[in-house]
């Protein structure tokens, strides 16, 4: 396994088939709280322990505030240059490359990345959709912060420095009743919830079913992003690009001490350190 930026470039310049996976990493630089990272909390919850159907279910008011949150501090975070190398990675390779990405932050898209070449593997925080499943209603690039007036303690910015009471654990925060979230406007009956995977959800069968073609024709290449590859099916997509003939590339702070995890062998490649300081350097 090799760290050798001049033998990376030349990898990349022969390879022809090329996929990249990426996660929260990805958007640290953009100030973005990681999951498993010191951000990885929220108030004294596992993000993961939020982003479920089952948690939704028993505090919609709880769940959104966290939602509100991210919405919140995406919209206030700018793609970095780890967004954008990919972005031109992916006009230079053309349908040569596709970048899966676990992101849900809208930052791989404000990079201008070409969409068709972008496949969001757990949704978006900015898409809406509704509770009932069996409801067809969603909302594309809904962009309001809050999303609406009970969620305002969410969306609010304090000076560098100030805590931020919602992230006090300490601190009580109003409860946000059901009666208070906007309801279905198709069903009239389900809650909107925010477009997401949620732990336990399917992954959308159309996103899946593009990142299998792509690996069905082969592939020689997987730049492995910014993830703990911890969550499935999204972290199965290294072992199918390797089965397919691909070198994996990490880029990520921990990438030797994560070995195990992706599993690196003779002629891959892993880069430790910052996706946003690294990845220009590599795809230039
Ligand atoms: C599914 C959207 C079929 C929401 C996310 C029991 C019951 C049900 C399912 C399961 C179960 N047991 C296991 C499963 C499967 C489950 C799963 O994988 N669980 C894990 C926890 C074991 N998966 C699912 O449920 C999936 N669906 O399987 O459906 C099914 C259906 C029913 C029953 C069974 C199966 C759906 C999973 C999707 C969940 N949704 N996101 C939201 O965002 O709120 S997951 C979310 O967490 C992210 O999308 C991402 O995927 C994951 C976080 O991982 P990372 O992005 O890797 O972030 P992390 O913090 O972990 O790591 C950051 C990395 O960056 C680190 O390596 C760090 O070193 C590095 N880094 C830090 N700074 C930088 C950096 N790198 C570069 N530069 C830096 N500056």
């Amino acid at each position: 396994m090799s760290s050798d930026v001049a033998a990376f470039h030349a990898a990349l310049l022969s390879s022809t088939r090329l996929l990249a996976l990426c996660g929260a990493g990805l958007s640290a630089s953009s100030g973005l709280p990681t999951f498993r990272g010191a951000g990885g909390l929220w108030r004294n919850y596992e993000a993961t322990s939020l982003a479920t159907m089952r948690a939704f279910n028993t505090d919609p008011g709880l769940v959104w505030l966290f939602y509100a949150y991210r919405r919140h501090l995406a919209l206030r975070a700018e793609p970095n240059a780890g967004h954008f190398a990919l972005a031109e990675l992916a006009r230079t390779k053309q349908d040569e490359f596709v970048c899966l990405t676990q992101n849900v932050d809208n930052l791989s898209q404000r990079a201008n990345h070409p969409l068709d070449q972008l496949l969001l593997l757990h949704g978006s925080l900015f898409d809406i959709r509704c509770s009932n499943a069996s409801c067809s209603f969603t909302q594309k690039d809904n962009m309001d912060d809050p999303f609406c007036e009970a969620l305002a303690p969410a969306a609010q910015d304090f000076p560098p420095g100030e805590p931020n009471p919602l992230l006090d654990p300490y601190h009580r925060i109003k409860h946000v009743s059901e009666e208070e979230l906007p309801k279905c406007p198709l069903c009239k009956t389900g809650l909107q919830r925010p477009a997401v995977v949620w732990f336990g959800e399917d992954l959308d069968f159309r996103t899946l079913s593009k990142a299998e073609m792509f690996l069905k024709d082969g592939v020689d290449m997987i730049l492995v992003v910014g993830t703990s590859a911890q969550v499935y099916p999204a972290a199965g997509f290294i072992s199918k690009a390797r089965r397919r003939g691909a070198r994996v590339v990490v880029v990520d702070p921990k990438a030797r001490e994560h070995n195990e995890t992706y599993g690196l062998q003779e002629g891959d490649f892993a880069f430790a350190g910052d996706a946003a300081t690294l990845l220009p350097e590599l795809l230039a």
